[in-house]
C-alpha cells in the first residue's frame, strides 16, 4: 500500500467525493465508480492534490530526447528525467567522468574508432522507446528498468535505486533495436531485444543488393550482467517483442516477410509473421555449440520454423505484440489489418511438435482502423489503440474468443476518441500479473488544437482515461515533449529509491581508486595532485562551501576536478559549473561527480555551484588560476 492510498483523511474523502461528483458530472452521470474514493489520487479523479502523492510512478519514453521521464500518474506531473543515450546540461551526463564510463564502456571497438574520427567519445543522441521494469514472478521487482535506442543499436540500464542509468550495450551483429521486453518469470533474466532493420551478416560493404544475405537478429540480454547471452537468426523485420508469463517463449510481430529491402518489395506479401522463441530449446542449442560466434556472440539459426522457432502467420505487417496477464492469450496487433490476432500461449508446445501454427490462435477480432499496441485490466477486458480512426477501444478476450468459435457475439465493449492518432497505450501495472483496471494512458502522436500553439513543433498528448468503471471516462490531457513511444505503470509501493546516496556506491569507483593512489580523502579532502601535465583536483562540498576556495594550475594542464558532496540531507544536491570551460555537474548528497579538461585559457575562472543549496549559494564558489605558460 503506498502512503497515498494509507493517508486517507478527512479532507482527502472530501476532495475525493468533490472530484468525483465533477466528473460524473461531465460524463452525464454514467460513470459507473465501483467503491467508494479512498483518496483524492483514487480512481475516479486525477487531481493530486498539493501536498498529496500519485499512486503511480510513470516511466516514459522520450523517443529522439533520449532521456526516461519520470512522471506521476494520475496527476501526469514531469517528476524527474534520468538522462539515458542524451546529454544533459543539468547533471552533466556526457561530459562527467562517471557518465562517460557508461556511455563508452558497452561500445565495440571499431564504433570508438569511427566516432573518434569525428573527434567524439560516444554518440551523442539516441531513439529510446520502450522502457520496461525488471519483473520477479510476473511482476515488476523495483531492481531496474531497460530501455532500448534505435538510433544507435544500444540497451541501457537503468538503477532505480537511484534513478540514474548505470550500463550502456551496444548490440553487436544487427542494426536499430527496437522492441525490447524483459523475461517475466521467473525473474529477469533475459532482456529481450529486436533488431529491427536487416543487414548483411557480416556488414562489411561487399553486399549491398543480395536480400539473401540480409538477416535480423534477436537477442537476449543477461539483465544481471548486462552481457549478451545468445542471438537468434530470423526471417524478417523484427518489430515489437513481449514475453510469457512461463518462462517459456519470447515473442516477436515480424514485418516485412518477403525479405524486402525497399518498400514495395517489403508490403508484396498478404501475410506476415509472429515469430515464437522457445527460450529453453534456444539455451539447449547453446549448450550443444550449435551456434556460429560473430563479434564474440553465440548466434543461433532459426530462420526456418524448427526447435528454436516457430512463424505463425498473421495479416500484413502487424505492429504491438502485448502478452494478457490472464497468462494465456498474445495479442498482435493488426496495424495494416483491422484485427488484433489472439495467440492461446498454451497451445504452442503442439506447435513445436508440429501442429499446424494457425492452430494457436484462438481469436481475431476487427477492432477498427490501424490497432497499435493493447493494454489490459486484468479483469479480461483489452484495450487496443486505432491509430487511423483516433480511438482506444474496449474489447473483451472471452467474448472474442466466442466470436471466433462462430457464437454471435460482439466482443466490443465501448469505443472512445482520443486526441489524436494514438500508438501505444499502457494501463496500471498492466504488464504484469498485478494488472489492476485504475487507470489508461494514451500516448497521442498529435496534439494539434489541444493546447495553446506554441508554434510548427506542437507536442504530443499522452491521456489519462479511467478505467475502474464500466465505461472508459477520458480525464486528463497531458502534453509531452518528443516523443513518447511507451510508458509503463507502476503502482508507487514497487519502487522505493533512496534519497541520499551510499559513499560506497559504485558508481565513482574509479574516482576512489585513484584518491587512494593519490594518497587523499576522497570524503573530506582538499587537494592539489599534480603528476607531470595532469593536475587532479579533490575537493568536498558542505553548504554553502566548496573546501577550496581556490587552486592554481599551468596553462595545457590536463585538469580532473572531484567533487564529493558530503552533505547528508534529503534534497541538499551541489553542483559544480567552472565558467567559460563548458564544465558542469551534478553532486548529489554523499555522491562524488569528476570531470576533466584542459586548462588552456590563462587567467581568473570562477567555479560555483549551480544547484540553489543554501541561503548562502550564490557566495558558494571559488576560484582558478591558469597560470600562462613562460
Ligand atoms: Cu512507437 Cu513501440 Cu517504437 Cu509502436 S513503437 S507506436
Ligand atoms: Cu551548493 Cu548551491
Amino acid at each position: 500500500m503506498s502512503d497515498t492510498q494509507n493517508g486517507m483523511t478527512r479532507r482527502g474523502l472530501f476532495k475525493g467525493s468533490a472530484g468525483v461528483a465533477a466528473l460524473a458530472s461531465i460524463t452525464g452521470g454514467s460513470l459507473g465508480l465501483v467503491g467508494a474514493p479512498r483518496a483524492a489520487a483514487a480512481a475516479g479523479s486525477v487531481e493530486v492534490a498539493p501536498g498529496e502523492l500519485d499512486s503511480y510512478y510513470g516511466f516514459w519514453s522520450s523517443g529522439q530526447s533520449g532521456e526516461v521521464r519520470i512522471i506521476g500518474v494520475p496527476s501526469m506531473r514531469e517528476l524527474m528525467r534520468i538522462p539515458v543515450f542524451n546529454r544533459c546540461s543539468a547533471t552533466g551526463w556526457g561530459s562527467t567522468r562517471e557518465s562517460l564510463k557508461i556511455l563508452t564502456e558497452g561500445l565495440m571497438p571499431e564504433t570508438k574508432d569511427f566516432l573518434a574520427k569525428s573527434g567524439k567519445l560516444t554518440y551523442d543522441n539516441g531513439d529510446l522507446h520502450h522502457p520496461h521494469m525488471s519483473f520477479t514472478d510476473g511482476t515488476y521487482d523495483g531492481r531496474y528498468l531497460f530501455a532500448n535506442d534505435k538510433a544507435n543499436t544500444r540497451v541501457a540500464r537503468i538503477r532505480c535505486d537511484i534513478m540514474k542509468t548505470d550500463k550502456i550495450i551496444e548490440i553487436p551483429n544487427t542494426s536499430d533495436i527496437h522492441g525490447l521486453r524483459p523475461q517475466k518469470y521467473p525473474r529477469t533474466g533475459y532482456v529481450f531485444a529486436n533488431g529491427e532493420h536487416r543487414v548483411p551478416l557480416p556488414n562489411d560493404g561487399v553486399v549491398l543488393d543480395d536480400p539473401s544475405k540480409y538477416v535480423s537478429i534477436f537477442t537476449a540480454i543477461d539483465g544481471n550482467t548486462m552481457e549478451i547471452a545468445w542471438q537468434v537468426i530470423v526471417d524478417g523485420n523484427l518489430d515489437n517483442c513481449d514475453a510469457d508469463y512461463d518462462g517459456l517463449y519470447a515473442f516477436s510481430t515480424c514485418y516485412n516477410s518477403e525479405n524486402g529491402v525497399t518498400l514495395a518489395d517489403m508490403t508484396a506479401n498478404e501475410q506476415d509473421w509472429v515469430v515464437v522463441f522457445d527460450i529453453k530449446a534456444i539455451e539447449a542449442g547453446v549448450a550443444a555449440g550449435d551456434y556460429k560466434e560473430y563479434n564474440g556472440v553465440k548466434v543461433l539459426d532459426g530462420r526456418k520454423a524448427g526447435k528454436y522457432t516457430q512463424y505463425i502467420p498473421v495479416s500484413n505487417s502487424p505492429h504491438g505484440c502485448n502478452m494478457a496477464p490472464d497468462k494465456r492469450h498474445l495479442c498482435i496487433n493488426g496495424k495494416l489489418s483491422p484485427t488484433v490476432t489472439v495467440v492461446d500461449v498454451t497451445k504452442l508446445p503442439e506447435v513445436f511438435a508440429g501442429a499446424e501454427p494457425r492452430s494457436a490462435v484462438v481469436a481475431e477480432p476487427q477492432l477498427g482502423l490501424g490497432p497499435l499496441h493493447t493494454a489490459f485490466d486484468g479483469k479480461g477486458n483489452a484495450f487496443t489503440t486505432l491509430f487511423l480512426d483516433s480511438q482506444m477501444v474496449k474489447w473483451s478476450l472471452e467474448d472474442a474468443v466466442r466470436a471466433f468459435n462462430g457464437e454471435d457475439v460482439d466482443p466490443i465493449v465501448e469505443k472512445i476518441d482520443v486526441h489524436y492518432q494514438p500508438g501505444h497505450n499502457h494501463t496500471t501495472m498492466g504488464e504484469t500479473l498485478e494488472a489492476d483496471g485504475k487507470f489508461l494512458i494514451s500516448l497521442n502522436k498529435f496534439s494539434k488544437d489541444r493546447f495553446l500553439n506554441v508554434g510548427p513543433l506542437k507536442p504530443e498528448n499522452d491521456q489519462v482515461i479511467d478505467i475502474s468503471g464500466e465505461r472508459m471516462a477520458l480525464v486528463h490531457d497531458g502534453p509531452t515533449f518528443a516523443e513518447p513511444h511507451d510508458c509503463i505503470l507502476v503502482r508507487a509501493d514497487k519502487v522505493n529509491p533512496a534519497s541520499v546516496y551510499d559513499r560506497g556506491d559504485p558508481l565513482w569507483e574509479e574516482a576512489r581508486i585513484q584518491a587512494e593512489k593519490d594518497g587523499v580523502d576522497l570524503d573530506w579532502g582538499a587537494d592539489v595532485i599534480r603528476d607531470g601535465n595532469k593536475v587532479r583536483v579533490y575537493m568536498h562540498s558542505v553548504a554553502p562551501a566548496f573546501s577550496l576556495e581556490q587552486f592554481e594550475v599551468t596553462q595545457g594542464d590536463e585538469v580532473t576536478i572531484y567533487v564529493t558532496n558530503m552533505d547528508d540531507v534529503d534534497d541538499l544536491t551541489h553542483g559544480f559549473t567552472l565558467g567559460n570551460h563548458g564544465v558542469a555537474m551534478e553532486v548529489g548528497p554523499q555522491a562524488t561527480a569528476s570531470i576533466t579538461f584542459t586548462a588552456d585559457r590563462p587567467g581568473v575562472h570562477w567555479y560555483y555551484c549551480q544547484w540553489f543549496c543554501h541561503a548562502l549559494h550564490m557566495e558558494m564558489r571559488g576560484r582558478m588560476l591558469v597560470k600562462p605558460v613562460a
